[in-house]
């Protein structure tokens, strides 16, 4: 028997792209504030919160969602069912109206690598964003 270097028993247990937090907030791993959940999408309070309200949408499976500039044609129901459900979380949280907002990569100031969908509101927005 001869020892395994880290990369190599790091790669016998790799998936294609490592565990977000978001992934862990999906198992429980890490507990969250839940607005919404169903089969595909779960909603939850931005632990950080921009806003009054600030709610996280996300896929449950991430599946090669990362980002949104990698979504794939296949994918254009649950991109639908994310939108949906963040309307109607927005308008449940937020009669006065909000925002939906998605940050993607680098120049859109993207940190967590799973597709998700910010519901900001509770307050007036201002325009442009940042
Ligand atoms: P971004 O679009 O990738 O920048 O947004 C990531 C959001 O996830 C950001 O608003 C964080 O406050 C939020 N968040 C969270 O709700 N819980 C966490 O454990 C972590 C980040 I890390």
């Amino acid at each position: 028997f001869r020892a395994m270097s880290d990369e190599q028993a790091k790669a016998q247990t790799a998936t294609p792209e490592e565990d977000t937090i978001f992934d862990k907030i999906v198992r429980g791993d890490i507990p969250c504030k839940e607005v919404y959940s169903d089969d595909r999408v779960l909603a939850f309070h931005d632990v950080n919160p921009t806003a009054p309200v600030h709610i996280i949408v996300i896929p449950k499976n991430r599946d090669g969602l990362s980002q949104l500039s990698k979504a794939r044609e296949d994918q254009k129901d649950l991109l639908g069912h994310l939108m949906y459900v963040a309307q109607q979380v927005g308008a449940k949280e937020c009669p006065g109206g909000f925002r939906v907002v998605i940050n993607d990569g680098k120049d859109g100031a993207q940190s967590v690598y799973h597709l998700h969908l910010h519901v900001i509101g509770g307050r007036p927005m201002k325009w442009p964003p940042g």
